[in-house]
Formats: structure tokens, sequence, C-alpha cells
């Protein structure tokens, strides 16, 4: 399959990596002021998110993980409401009770973010399940790390799937790292795929810091996916350059492997093919990242304008 379809494309997704880039360093940095909680940021997989996320259809169903701000930035969800949960306010998307690890947004269809390693995938057939019984169109992608493919719900998962043929999207973001380990302490593979591969299903693996690549390989297991009704799994390879949370001085990482990953920064990347095919200038480029940074700011001064939940709201959306 061709790159990238339309040039429109690439600038669009760069712009969404520049978004996604500039909201993490605001909770960064909010953080390390005081005047944020510090989350698992997804800096240095930024390309993972846009590419797979725009490969989907607006019917298809998202469930992801604790690194969700870039599926959900990507998605179209609103940085200030996604700081504002972040920050415990009322204006966020759950309100103020979810913080950075459970916002879901019925909206645009992400069903689930959770920090239960391996929830998503627990989850991901029962909501095929319901998309088929419901008769609806939309497949579920299910986003997730490397450390919970080497849980036991990511194998009962996809046994369940391919048994029932459920429309999943199996999209394993393989950062190299699970908390503070390293993928290799804990894997027995090198790749995930070769797991998927033992359940019958079609497998694939891509660059993840080059935007364009994952956008078509998640376009092309999407559509085995749609055609077949049957699940697939997509394994896309990168890293996280910062810490697991915030903050971490990632003393445990080692230096030449670290560096290596950021000289392939996936932002970088997109903006040299950017600059080379002349779709764009420096000068360009340079409004276009100072556009985004306004808008983040603005982001931040939304949240931290927004009340906290009164008391008397604590007991409200509790199911008993
Ligand atoms: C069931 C469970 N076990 C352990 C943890 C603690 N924990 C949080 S994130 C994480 C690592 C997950 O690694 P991976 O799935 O590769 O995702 P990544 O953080 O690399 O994006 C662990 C062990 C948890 N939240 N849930
Ligand atoms: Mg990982």
């Amino acid at each position: 399959m061709n790159a990238i379809h339309h040039e429109t494309d690439l600038l669009k997704l760069y712009e969404q990596l520049l978004l996604i880039r500039a909201y993490e360093n605001a909770i960064v940095n909010g953080s390390a002021a005081g005047r944020m909680p510090g989350t698992c940021t997804s800096v240095g997989q930024e390309a993972a998110a846009v590419g797979a996320i725009n490969a989907l259809r607006a019917e298809d169903l998202i469930l992801t993980n604790h690194r969700s701000a870039g599926h959900l930035l990507a998605r179209g969800a609103d940085p200030g409401r996604m700081l504002a949960e972040v920050m415990g306010r009322r204006d966020g998307y759950c309100k103020g009770r979810s913080g950075s690890l459970h916002i879901s947004v019925k909206a645009l269809g992400v069903v689930l973010t959770t920090t239960i390693v391996g929830g998503e995938l627990s989850l991901a057939p029962g909501v095929a399940l319901a998309q088929r019984m419901h008769n609806r169109p939309g497949i579920v992608a299910c986003f997730f790390g490397d450390g919970a493919a080497c849980e036991g719900s990511f194998h009962e998962s996809l046994n369940l799937a391919a048994l029932w043929n459920l429309p999943v999207l199996y999209i394993c973001e393989n950062n190299q790292w699970q908390a503070f380990v390293h993928r290799r302490e804990a894997m027995s593979r090198e790749q995930v795929t070769d797991w998927g591969a033992g359940y019958g299903i079609p497998v694939s693996s891509v660059d993840g810091n080059d935007v364009g690549a994952v956008l078509d390989a998640t376009r092309q297991a999407a559509a085995q996916v749609r055609e077949s009704g049957r699940p697939a799994l997509l394994e896309v390879l990168t890293y996280r350059t910062r810490g697991h949370l915030e903050p971490d001085d990632q003393g445990y990482v080692d230096k030449a492997e670290l560096a290596a990953w950021l000289a392939r920064d996936p932002i970088a990347l997109c903006r040299d093919r950017l600059l080379a095919k002349g779709r764009i200038t420096d000068s360009e480029a340079a409004a276009l990242a100072a556009r985004v940074d306004a808008r983040i700011a603005a982001a931040v001064a939304f949240a931290e304008a927004s009340p906290y939940p009164s008391v008397e709201e604590l007991t409200l959306d509790v199911y008993a």
C-alpha cells in the first residue's frame, strides 16, 4: 500500500503530534511546579497513537490503557476538558473523578481508559460481542502495552476473540518498557506478534515512530477485521522516552538505547518529511507549533479556572 495518500493528511497528522507533545509537556511542567498531578505521559510514542487513531472510523469503539492522552487527543478530545479531568475539576470529561487514568469519552467512542494493566484486553471481546449482537458496524480497537501482553488476560482475550470470531483490532504499543522493567526481562519472545500467530489470527508489525507507516498498517489491519469479522493483531514498535510516570529520573534506563530512539523522534521525522516534500517551510512549521502551544496554554487556563466538584456531588453517579 502507498505510504500517505494525500499530502494534507501528513500535515494534519503532524499538527496532532505537536498537540499531544505540547499537552504532555504541560503536564510535565505543571506537575514539576506542583500545580498538577504527575501522569504516565506518552512522550516519544505520539506517532503510534496518531497513526492508529486516524485509520479508524467514527463508528469504531476504542479501549485504551493508562497512557491514553494521545489516543484521546487524536480522536478529537478537547485538551482543556482532559486537563480539567487530570486536575480533578468539574469540567473534566468524567467530572473530575477519573484523573488521567480512567478517562472515557462516550461521544468519541472511547469507552474505556483503564490503569488495570490488561483490563482493556479483558473487556474488548465483550464490547465486540455487543457490537455484533446489536448489528452495529464499528469494530473495536483495543490499545495495550507490551507489559499487558505478558499477562494472562492477553492470551484469554485473543483466544476468545478468535474462537467467537469477534471484530477486535488488537493494537499493542510495544514501547520497550513495562513500568521500570525492560521488555527483554519480562517477555519470552522478541515480539508480541509471535504470540498472536499462535491463535491463528493475522498479525503485522510496524515502525511506530513513522506516523505514515502506522496509519497505513492500521488501515490494512482494520480492513482485515472489517472484512472478516475476525480479530487481528498489530504491533507498533516504539519507545517511551520519558519515565514511567512523572517525576521519574530514569536512572534505570540504558543511556545509549534512549539516545538511539531520541534520534528517531517521531515529530522530528514527520517534520523532516514535510520539509523535504516542500509541504511546509521552516517558518510555517514554527507558526504551527506556536498555534498549538497557544491552544495548550488556553487549555491549561481553562482547567485551572474550573471549580472542584462540591462535597454534595461525591455520591452522584455511583451505582449500588
Ligand atoms: C494488573 C496490574 N498490575 C500491575 C500494575 C502496575 N503497573 C502500572 S503500568 C505497568 C506497566 C505496564 O506496561 P505496559 O503494558 O507495557 O504499558 P506502558 O506503561 O509501557 O505503556 C504496571 C506493571 C497495574 N496497574 N495493574
Ligand atoms: Mg510498555
